[in-house]
Formats: structure tokens, C-alpha cells, sequence
């Protein structure tokens, strides 16, 4: 069952919206994770943070509203399982290609004999049962090639999925596209079309589509295309551009 706060967007049928954490503060992470965000990602994969600092930051969310998601920085069960272990809500692992790929990733989240994760639950409270250990854990797995993009309906089909997390930027940029492409206002169609079949796959599998919004305006379209996980902004932007509107309309005063 993944995270209350998740769950209560979507039963409000509204998409889960979270910005990246890609410092390493445990204020900035706890301040980020009471402001009415659905969840916050620790983001693993392109940041100077690693498993070791996530499962330190995770410690700081304890009764924080916002669910605690992982990018973990590959499909790695050591990786996977040590942020669990430090009380991740949930994981997004980037560039899985194949449904062996994700079915990995999905074993990675699961204790033997359905998975390869070693039993070792280390934040205080998370408790030792193994099924309520597994179910708390939302596993979504990133769409973000060519390749991946042909799986996708093999992709989603693998069981225990909570959903597919795709990858635009890197979608782009395999396809031979400027990476910033994916987040203009008019992607090229060619790229638009491959999200929407990976859409259409999860919607076919039944699981929840993510995807990072660009701005507030792209809320509004990702919300209508079907997502229900949208990432946005990141806790250094925010600072930034609250930051520099503030030194403006102090200047202006
Ligand atoms: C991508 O766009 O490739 C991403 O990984 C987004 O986080
Ligand atoms: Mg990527």
C-alpha cells in the first residue's frame, strides 16, 4: 500500500506532486517535507548524494506529511534495499529497459523466497514483519529509451510495479533530440508520442505514470495526458527563485 499521502492525492484524483532533494541538508529536506508537497525525492542519480546520505536524510522525515521517495543511482539491490532499510516510502530506479529489468527491481524491494532483499530494517519504528515491510513500499521503475519505450506494455505488465517514472530528458536525447526539448511547452511530436504509448501501457497495466513537470503550467497538461506522479522543481531551485524574487521586490520597495 503505498504512502497515505500518495494515496490521498490520487483518491482525490489529482496527480501526486514532490519536488527533488539534491542537497545534502537534513533542514532543508525536513522544511520541504512539511509544506504540502504529496512526497519529496531524494534524488541519487544526479546529485552528490548517495544511498549512504539518503538513508541519513530519510532519518530526518520521521511524521513528516510527505511521503520519501529514493532515486536510487542504479538497479541495484544493495542500493534498493539499504534506503528501505532506512525507511524509504518508495523507490524510482532509472534506465530499466526490459521487464527482466524491472522485474529486478521489483525482487530488490521483496525478501526471499519472491525476492533478493536481506533482511535488516534499521530505522526504529519500521518493524520486523515481513509482509508489512514489503508493502509499504511503492517500486517505480524509469521508461527513459527508445528500447524501453518498445517494452513498455511488458514493462508495465511486470507484477508488483507501482508505476513507470518516465525519463523525458533521456528519452530525448536517445532519439537523437536536444534534452531540452522534452520540457518546451511543444515537445517534437516523435517524443510526445513515445510518452504517450508509455502512458498508455500503464494505463492498460493499471499502474500510476510519472513524469517531471516542467512548471506549474505543465501541472495543469500532465494532469489531463493522465499522469498521477509529477515531480517538480527542486529544493535548490526553490530556494533560488524565491531568493531572487524576494532581492527584486525588496529592491523595487
Ligand atoms: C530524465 O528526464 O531523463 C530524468 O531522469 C528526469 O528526472
Ligand atoms: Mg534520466
Amino acid at each position: 500500500m503505498p504512502h497515505s499521502a500518495l494515496t490521498k492525492a490520487w483518491s482525490e484524483s489529482r496527480p501526486a506532486l514532490g519536488p527533488w532533494i539534491t542537497t545534502d541538508s537534513e533542514w532543508s529536506i525536513e522544511t520541504l517535507a512539511n509544506c504540502g508537497f504529496d512526497f519529496v525525492v531524494i534524488d541519487c542519480q544526479h546529485s552528490l548524494l548517495d544511498e549512504v546520505t539518503a538513508s541519513r536524510l530519510l532519518k530526518g522525515l520521521a511524521g513528516a506529511s510527505s511521503a520519501a521517495i529514493v532515486r536510487v543511482s542504479r538497479n541495484e539491490p544493495a542500493r534498493i534495499g539499504r534506503v528501505l532499510d532506512a525507511g524509504a516510502d518508495g523507490v524510482i530506479v532509472p534506465l530499466v529497459n526490459s521487464a527482466q529489468e524491472a522485474a529486478e527491481a521489483i525482487a530488490a524491494c521483496r525478501y526471499s523466497p519472491r525476492g533478493v532483499r536481506s533482511f535488516g530494517p534499521f530505522r526504529a519504528g519500521l518493524g520486523f514483519d515481513v509482509k508489512a515491510l514489503e508493502e509499504r513500499v511503492s517500486c517505480f521503475v524509469m521508461i527513459e529509451t527508445s528500447k524501453a519505450v518498445e517494452r513498455a506494455a511488458e514493462i508495465c505488465a511486470v507484477p508488483g510495479l507501482a508505476g513507470i517514472f518516465i525519463g523525458p530528458a533521456d528519452l530525448a536525447v536517445d532519439m537523437g533530440l536536444p534534452a531540452g526539448s522534452a520540457f518546451s511547452e511543444n515537445p517534437p511530436p516523435a517524443l510526445s508520442d513515445a510518452i504517450a504509448k508509455v502512458v498508455k501501457a500503464t494505463q492498460a497495466a493499471a499502474i500510476v505514470c510519472g513524469r517531471p513537470a516542467a512548471s506549474v503550467g505543465d501541472v495543469k497538461r500532465a494532469t489531463t495526458a493522465g499522469f498521477r506522479l509529477l515531480t517538480i522543481s527542486a529544493d535548490r531551485a526553490l530556494l533560488r527563485e524565491r531568493a531572487v524574487q524576494i532581492v527584486k521586490e525588496a529592491q523595487a520597495s
